[in-house]
């Protein structure tokens, strides 16, 4: 059995992903055991959770590097069709609950959007490879949310505040716990701002009025009131978050594969633009390589000849 990342996790549910070493997130994959504890078969859901509890779950340069190779993983992963993403905890040092306080503030350099991982990894400004060190690449991951054919569910267990709160935004569907479950938007607060998804996707799911006000007021949300709000899917028992989560994964998975991809997509398409059609439409591309008039082409080529349409109508 793995270790008990947090409070609420079921080691029994579930194994460790092999092949990472990650050292701010879990990575795990669902599994069904026997009652002697064997792992019989895996499940269609993955877990991948922050874990740095002690700052709110709040991502440094390398974390953002794990959760971008987890989510692609995960991607890449035929049949996985859920991936859980939340935070581990509560922090040893106080027992506060976090989903993810957004980027480590402590490293945030002052040139630009520099990040320095000073005293953190025991490079300094000047020996950081700036490939690692110099990009705001937390808007790759929500880009990679975006664009993988797998339904994200941000599952939040705790705070979920400034890169955090856009990352739950992001995500396919969000639940939330209801006794620890907050939001706030604190970017303003630090002089940070997510003027993508984390500001323009809220407004699409909370309107506008109110995405303003959470940005401009950086007030303090429970579940509940993103519920209402439209924010947040359910609101659950902090106890109950996890197995909910996996009775939505489970739900997810006994839906045709190809239609959620071709659903998800759709939903994302007018909001992401030509980057959302060309998502949309290379999903039909490969749809259309299944037909044989998609074949009947290809081979017409390889045989030199003209392609031969007659069999195919140009209206059904
Ligand atoms: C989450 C909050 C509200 C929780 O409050 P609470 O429960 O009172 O706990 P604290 O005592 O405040 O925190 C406990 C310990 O954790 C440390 N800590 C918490 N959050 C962070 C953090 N983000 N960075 C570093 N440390 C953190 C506290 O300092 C404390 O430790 P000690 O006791 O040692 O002091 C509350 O903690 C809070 O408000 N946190 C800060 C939230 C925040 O402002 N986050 C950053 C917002 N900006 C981004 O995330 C931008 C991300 C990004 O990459 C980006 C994306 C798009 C565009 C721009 C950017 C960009 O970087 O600029």
């Amino acid at each position: 059995m793995p270790e008990k990342v947090s409070d609420i996790f079921d080691p029994s549910r579930w194994r460790e992903v092999q092949g990472f070493d990650f050292q701010d997130l879990t990575y795990h994959r669902q599994v069904e055991r026997d009652a002697g504890g064997n792992i019989v078969r895996d499940l269609p859901a993955v877990r991948i959770a922050f874990n740095r509890p002690e700052v709110r779950n709040a991502f440094r340069p390398n974390t953002v590097d794990e959760l971008y190779r987890a989510i692609d993983h995960a991607r890449m992963t035929p049949d996985v069709a859920t991936v859980l993403l939340t935070g581990n905890g509560p922090s040893p040092r106080d027992g506060g609950h976090s989903f993810c306080s957004g980027g480590d503030q402590r490293i945030r350099g002052r040139d630009g959007y520099r990040y320095v991982v000073e005293n953190t990894e025991g490079e300094t400004k000047e020996s950081i490879d700036p490939a690692r060190a110099g990009r705001l690449h937390i808007l790759e991951v929500q880009r990679l949310i975006r664009t993988s054919p797998k339904v994200v569910i941000a599952v939040v267990n705790g705070w979920a505040a400034g890169g955090g709160h856009s990352l739950h935004v992001v995500a396919d569907l969000t639940i939330a716990s209801r006794q620890h479950g907050r939001f706030k938007q604190t970017d303003a607060t630090v002089g940070s701002f997510d003027a993508g998804y984390g500001s323009a996707l809220l407004a699409r799911q909370v309107g506008q009025k109110a995405a303003r006000e959470i940005f401009f007021l950086a007030r303090e949300y429970s579940a509940e009131d993103m519920v209402r709000m439209g924010a947040v899917n359910e609101a659950v028992d902090h106890e109950r978050l996890e197995e909910v989560a996996l009775e939505y994964a489970a739900d997810i998975a006994r839906q045709s594969p190809q239609a959620i991809r071709m659903l998800k997509f759709a939903f994302n398409l007018a909001d992401d633009g030509l980057a959302g059609q060309q998502v949309f439409a290379g999903e039909a591309t490969r749809l259309a390589y299944m037909t044989d008039e998609a074949v009947e082409g290809k081979e017409a080529f390889l045989e030199k000849r003209d392609p031969d349409w007659s069999r195919f109508p140009y209206y059904f």
